[in-house]
């Protein structure tokens, strides 16, 4: 790659940090006056049922429609790991899981010399004259303190979370420790008292009184619809109070899944389908997402309306993503923590300056790309360490070629591979599935078997992670490892043997 003076300053500063920031930002406040802002609005938990990707054919996301109209909608994005912490370090470094090490909810990746000093996406924008604020959930968990704070965004509005909450649960204990975050249902309050329209106020409010001459980087991270799952009766009286809320499944669908799949998500809160059932709980758990997804898609609208009203949209570069969606029921489960489509599609989409109105991708897109996607849209200094690929060439024309699929990866040795008609999936244990996306969108029938087959599953071995590391030190919270010469596997410290039963 060819590099002139202020690459090489870029390329350097990109990997040896702090004292060469300083530098950067020198020469980008004087070109940082022409280029767009960026409004950068996370999801938490948020599987495809938005309205843009009509993964729930009830679901009402008029906000996320109305930016799709306004931008290009990536119909085939997956998240690179289906987990809170992981996904995100991966958007934010721009490097896949099995690069960082990280895998679980710990450990914080700046606690990993490796990773001290690298520069995250809006480190990058500061370093070119940007002003970078955030709020709500963009890290999974607390930075640390005021000095710590200040390295990773200058300007910090209010923490995620859920917000107000009822005194006790409003569901049965659940089965794995009755974990507090496991609760869903009506609950009466004000939605002003909830953490996201908190976060949405305090962003509206930056973005009615941004100083003109300085572009902005806002990140703003929304919490729901992540478990607790509260809302008003007004938002659940959306979505009948019927079984046609309920996304369809089959009984034996985990007949012809690897055992090793179980693995991936052996002991966790997150009931099963078989106790949702037995409780009376699966209508009341879809009902509250959908409600969930609807209020933070008003949030989102309230983003859009101050973004219109303060003539910025003509200059700011809107993306809209989740970290990872969740199970409903499907496979017999809820929750993540899965290499299927129902924890890894997520929304993806982009409006603005340089992006098409009004379009729909079939391309495979991955969030990783985000990083590069946004240095080529504001016009920053590229880096040749990034591991993701600019989406430029599709939001300007959906149909541009990618070669490259979607890449999901879950502890070492798991992984997804998503072309544009297939899912491949390899376990560390070499155990595999295939499934037909084209013939088969729900992933019913693995046909990793079928010798007729044997070439593509070929193809998609290639993309396999050539870098494929073990848990970085600290690691903990929903770590697996497995040992080949001893079958043996690891779930969160506790061997796991063939013959265990699953845990239900
Ligand atoms: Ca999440
Ligand atoms: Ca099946």
């Amino acid at each position: 790659m060819a590099m002139d003076g202020r690459t090489l300053l870029c390329g350097i500063c990109a990997t040896l940090a702090a004292g060469f920031l300083g530098e950067c930002a020198a020469e980008g406040d004087r070109r940082a006056a022409h280029r767009p802002n960026v409004l950068f609005i996370a999801i938490d938990d948020q599987n495809d049922w938005v309205g843009p990707l009509a993964g729930h054919p009830l679901v009402k996301t008029p906000q996320m429609d109305r930016l799709a109209a306004r931008g290009t909608t990536f119909l085939n994005a997956h998240v690179q790991s289906p987990l809170c912490n992981p996904s995100r370090t991966s958007l934010m470094l721009g490097l896949r899981p099995t690069t960082t090490g990280i895998y679980g909810l710990s450990p914080w990746f700046r606690a990993l010399p490796r990773w001290r000093d690298r520069v995250t996406l809006p480190q990058h924008f500061k370093a070119h004259g940007y002003r970078t604020l955030t709020a709500g959930k963009i890290y999974h968990a607390g930075v640390g303190g005021p000095a710590e704070r200040a390295a990773e965004f200058d300007v910090w509005g209010p923490p995620g979370g859920v917000g107000v909450k009822p005194e006790n649960k409003l569901i049965p204990p659940t089965p794995m420790g009755d974990h507090p975050l496991m609760d869903w249902g009506v609950f009466p309050h004000r939605d002003e008292e909830k953490q996201d329209f908190k976060v949405a106020s305090w962003a509206v409010e930056q973005l009615r009184t941004l100083p003109e001459e300085q572009p902005f980087f806002l990140a703003v991270g929304f919490f729901l619809p992540h478990v607790p799952c509260y809302a008003t009766q007004g938002w659940f009286d959306l979505y009948p109070d019927d079984d046609r809320v309920l996304p369809p499944i089959r009984e034996d669908d985990r007949d012809d899944t690897p055992r090793f799949s179980w693995y991936l998500h052996w002991h966790l809160p997150e009931p099963r389908l078989r106790w949702l059932r037995e409780n009376d709980q699966w209508r009341n758990l879809v009902r509250s997402y959908l409600a969930c997804t609807s209020f933070v898609d008003a949030q989102v609208g309230r983003l859009l309306d101050a973004l219109e009203a303060s003539s910025l949209a003509d200059r700011t570069v809107v993306v809209l993503w989740s970290d990872q969606g969740w199970h409903l029921g499907e496979k017999g489960i809820t929750g993540k923590n899965t290499l299927w489509e129902r924890s890894t599609r997520v929304p993806l989409i982009f409006a603005g300056p340089g992006v098409r109105a009004g379009q729909r991708c079939a391309r495979p897109a991955e969030l990783l790309d985000i990083y590069p996607t946004l240095i080529e849209l504001c016009g920053l200094t590229a880096r040749d360490d990034l591991e993701g690929v600019s989406l430029v060439p599709q939001l300007r024309d959906a149909e541009a070629q990618r070669r490259r699929p979607a890449i999901t990866s879950h502890n070492q040795g798991n992984h997804g591979v998503r072309s544009e008609r297939w899912r491949y999936i390899r376990y560390a244990d070499g155990s595999e599935e295939l499934y037909d996306l084209r013939e088969d969108p729900r992933e019913w029938t693995n046909r990793a078997g079928d010798p007729e087959l044997a070439a593509c599953i070929e193809e998609h071995r290639r993309w396999l992670p050539r870098i494929d590391l073990p848990p970085a030190p600290g690691s903990a919270h929903r770590i697996l490892t497995y040992d080949r010469d001893t079958d043996e596997a690891v779930w969160e410290g506790t061997p796991v043997r063939r013959g265990d039963p699953i845990p239900e």
